[in-house]
């Protein structure tokens, strides 16, 4: 299939993105969204979002008249609807006892509307947003039934996730491999045909429904590995274990590969995906959703490694240094560490917290630092919640000088004990309870 004009609906993080490289390759996009505000931001050749090579690409595209921006679609020879499906903020599901949260699809289905004016006979439609199995079968295919046309006989329709580490997002949209599920092989066939204008990882060809699994499943095989990571850190707890070491060991073996426990899981995609499985069929998810529960309850056990250091919290000042989701990057949605933040706050302490990448995050009933000596000058303990390079990188005598604090929590296993003990400090990490119970040394 040949593409001259595409439309792009949700212009986000994964949306203003591919719209921007599919005119940098020659196409002419029409970036949709729901907002007025972004709209004319991105006229003006600004953006709203941050991430590299992004506004270069987007000011590129605008000054080569191949993008433009617009609240409504128009004609075109695709459409890609690109738009958030986050959860449900007031209503659950449940069954058996165990209650689960619901996908919130109303984004995906306004989009889908607004295309059925617009949609002519031989067009392709790409659902991008990740979506519970069948979502593209069962909610959007109806949906562009009210045109009078049949999805795989009269246009083509596929589900094709967008697989992207945010920060790489440029470079990995156009390296990574790419699924392509088609509600027809047809339908597969034409969304290959118009990625293949930038894709230049492997193209995959499949069913709609396979590639939305395909994207659940990523993200749920990861999300239940750390649950066993983060119950094996529980249990190393217990018996006097430093969890770290016995991962390490264990690793050794060719089989197996055992992931990193830490503070519990943040981020929009990991912490979230699995629960549309688990709304999709809860009858058959007892893994996926116990492990939920684990990755979700992780910042208690936190909270009691951080008390079992201090004696009690109430009055203690705490400096909890990181509050990103994950190391090196300056999102902190979804974060454990704010949680874990607001039940040391709630059982008496004092915190202050110090984000390298974002030290004036704006966090309700958070105090943040400004800089890394305030957050740790009067502190009891100084608690390691993210393994940004900047904190591996501290010198421990240094900060010494800096701190009254002689306690450590590490729940990232960022910091190397000796050092840390050689400068003062008593160190203890999560999941290593191996100095503090008498095991038999080697
Ligand atoms: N984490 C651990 N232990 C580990 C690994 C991660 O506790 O061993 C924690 C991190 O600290 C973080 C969370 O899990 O809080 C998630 O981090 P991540 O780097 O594993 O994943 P995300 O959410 O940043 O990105 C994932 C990626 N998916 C996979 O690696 C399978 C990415 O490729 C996807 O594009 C993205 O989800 C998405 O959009 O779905």
């Amino acid at each position: 299939m040949n593409f001259q004009k595409i439309c792009v609906i949700g212009l986000g993080y994964i949306g203003l993105p591919t719209a921007s490289t599919f005119a940098a390759h020659g196409i002419n996009v029409l970036g949709v969204d729901v907002s007025q505000h972004i709209i004319d931001t991105l006229n003006k050749g600004e953006i709203h979002i941050h991430e590299p090579g992004l506004h270069d690409e987007v000011k590129k595209a605008i000054q080569s008249g191949n993008f433009r921006a617009a609240t409504k679609p128009e004609e075109a020879d695709a459409f890609i609807i690109a738009v958030p499906t986050p959860f449900q903020e007031n209503k659950f599901g449940e069954y058996n006892g165990i209650t689960y949260k619901l996908a919130d699809m109303r984004a995906v289905i306004s989009a889908a509307e607004s295309i059925i004016p617009f949609l002519r006979k031989g067009n392709l439609v790409v659902l991008e947003s990740t979506s519970p199995p069948r979502t593209t079968a069962d909610l959007v295919a109806p949906i562009l039934a009210r045109t009078g046309l049949v999805a795989g006989r009269d246009f083509h329709l596929a589900y094709s996730p967008e697989r992207v580490l945010p920060g790489q997002i440029m470079r990995e949209l156009i390296e990574n491999a790419r699924v392509i599920g088609g509600i027809t092989p047809e339908s597969a066939q034409a969304g290959s045909d118009l990625y293949a204008t930038f894709v230049k990882g492997q193209i995959i060809k499949t069913d709609a429904t396979t590639a939305e699994m395909v994207k659940l499943m990523e993200n749920t095989y990861r999300d239940v590995n750390i649950a066993i990571a983060n119950e094996f850190s529980r249990l190393a707890d217990k018996f006097g274990v430093d969890v770290w070491e016995a991962i390490s060991i264990a690793n050794l073996h060719p089989r197996v590969k055992i992931l990193n426990p830490g503070p519990g899981v943040g981020g929009h995609c990991i912490s979230v995906d699995p629960w549309f499985f688990v709304e999709s069929a809860p009858e058959l998810t007892p893994l996926i959703y116990h492990s939920r529960k684990v990755n979700d309850a992780q910042p208690h056990f936190v909270v009691d490694t951080v008390k079992r250091a201090l004696g009690s919290l109430g009055g203690k000042k705490i400096a909890a240094l990181g509050l990103a989701y994950k190391p090196d990057v300056d999102d902190l949605r979804e974060s454990p560490a704010n949680e874990i933040v607001h039940l040391l706050q709630d059982e008496g302490a004092q915190v202050k917290a110090w984000e390298p990448f974002k030290p004036n995050a704006n966090l309700a009933g958070i105090s943040m630092s400004p800089t890394l000596d305030d957050a740790i000058k009067e502190a009891d303990a100084l608690l390691l919640l993210v393994n940004h390079t900047e904190f591996k990188q501290l010198n421990p005598s240094e900060i010494a000088a800096k701190t009254k604090a002689r306690i450590l929590v590490d729940t990232v296993n960022g910091w190397n004990d000796n050092a840390w003990k050689n400068a003062g400090f008593a160190v203890f990490r999560l999941g290593d309870n191996k100095s503090k119970i008498e095991n038999p040394k080697p």
